[in-house]
């Protein structure tokens, strides 16, 4: 079902028209509300009547997440703190947390764009949706919570873990939507047959997950493992939280809230702007955000951009699934590696589970990678021939699809610490 049908098959004539004028307003609210965007602009000699259309947001400054942290905490509001009904943070693994506020009005287009996401995944008002995603300063849990809310299902705010009550929970409240982190939902899949339940048998149809990067062989397992339809949810708390896009029933690609997110894709290295279908970094700009309105903020996810009208009517611009993010990306003896190759190889290996840690270090000048690999329960064994053949295999695989060279090391079933939230995939030692 398409909740907003005016807003989201409008013509791309009419959106840009009203992305336009959304984009004059909001470079003028910055403009003489945020000192730090005022500066940013005289540096550039600009004045909000150099903005006319949409296209002269390239003539905007960007914004990043050091930019965010520089003004911590409320050094980027547009607003008197009195207006701000709500803040969000995001922990960030080094120093002070980002900040990010709401508006009254903020809020409510929160819940207006989750709520589109969720009818997106063909969720209606008949539906109980499980929340198990975190509540507290992150966005995921609050931002479904109310989304569902809006949409008129019936909402089980259980927040993330406790693995013993969500299986009690989707039993006895029979809920139909899950709503978590693809590795929870993947560990979620786990202990639902280690406690003997079958899923297919529960009531449960849709997944809808995201807050961290997941590959279409993750998808396929948990589908599998769950018995339903999982949905990719993307966002970022800076620019809203969870529902900033969402993929179809057609799932290619995932359409964006785009009259109140408006995306661009840059080359991280130029900060050009890169034509429609080319991969690069994801920037938004928030068009209609009133407490904390950013200018091409700098995501650092990878992705791009889809202008064709979807078989499922709706019209708003659609990115990739993303593949994973620029700072995600090691580089090892010269060599780019993403977490997210791994994954694909391991969800091809039936001795292997998906649940892995790479490790990466520096023996006197050479990057080492070591990747730990949980094998599979099935193919446990004492027998040190056979568990040898099993790491050579997957070591061969893994080394082929990377092109460099692994340190494979294999452990014990469950012995991995698994996530509640978003995994921690990479321990970098190189860094320390
Ligand atoms: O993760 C908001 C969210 C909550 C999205 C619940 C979806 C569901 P942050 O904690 O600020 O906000 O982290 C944002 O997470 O820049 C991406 O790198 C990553 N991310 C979010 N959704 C996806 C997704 C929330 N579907 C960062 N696929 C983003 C891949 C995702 N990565």
């Amino acid at each position: 079902m398409i909740w907003n049908e005016p807003k989201e098959t409008m013509s791309r004539d009419q959106m840009y028209e009203l992305q336009s004028a959304r984009l004059r307003k909001i470079v003028d609210r910055v403009y003489h509300n945020v000192p730090f965007y005022r500066k940013k602009m005289q540096e550039l000699d600009l004045e909000p009547g150099d903005i006319k259309t949409i296209d002269d947001i390239t003539k905007l400054p960007f914004t990043t997440k050091d930019d965010l942290r520089d003004n911590y905490p409320f050094g980027l509001f547009a607003v008197p703190k009195s207006e701000v009904v709500r803040v969000h943070a995001s922990s960030g693994t080094t120093g002070k947390p980002t900040v990010v506020a709401y508006s009254r009005k903020d809020i409510d287009i929160f819940s207006e764009v989750v709520t589109r996401a969720l009818a997106c995944a063909g969720i209606t008002k008949n539906d109980v949706v499980q929340v198990a995603f975190g509540y507290g300063l992150f966005t995921g849990g609050l931002g479904l919570h109310y989304g569902a809310e809006k949409l008129g299902a019936a909402v089980v705010p259980i927040s993330g873990g406790n693995t013993v009550k969500q299986i009690q929970l989707l039993q006895d409240f029979g809920s139909t939507v899950l709503a978590c982190t693809p590795s929870y939902a993947a560990h979620l899949a786990e202990s639902l047959e280690e406690a003997g339940v079958d899923a297919k048998e529960l009531p449960l149809r849709v997944g809808i997950f995201g807050a961290e990067p997941w590959t279409p062989e993750m998808k396929k397992k948990i589908e599998e493992g769950l018995g339903i339809t999982a949905y990719d949810i993307y966002g970022l708390s800076e620019i809203i939280g969870p529902g900033v896009s969402i993929s179809c029933e057609h799932q290619i690609g995932l359409h964006i809230a785009e009259d109140h997110f408006y995306p661009e894709i840059i080359n991280p290295d130029t900060l050009e702007r890169l034509p429609e279908g080319e991969t690069g970094e994801l920037v938004f700009t928030t068009i209609t955000k009133e407490a904390m309105p950013l200018l091409r903020y700098r995501t650092r996810d990878i992705s791009s951009l889809n202008y064709e009208k979807c078989i499922c009517g709706r019209t708003n611009v659609r990115m990739s699934k993303i593949y994973g993010r620029t700072d995600d990306m090691l580089i090892i003896r010269g060599v780019n590696v993403y977490p997210s190759q791994v994954e694909s190889v391991l969800l091809e290996i039936p001795e292997a589970k998906p649940h892995y840690q790479l490790i990466v270090d520096r023996e006197g000048s050479l990057d080492t990678l070591e990747v730990q690999v949980e094998i599979d329960d099935k193919y446990f064994t004492d027998e040190i021939a056979q568990l040898s053949k099993i790491n050579r295999k997957i070591k061969q695989k893994i080394e082929n699809n990377l092109g460099i060279s692994v340190i494979l090391k294999l452990v014990e079933p469950k012995t991995l610490k698994r996530s509640e939230g978003k995994a921690k995939r990479v321990i970098d030692n190189r860094k320390l």
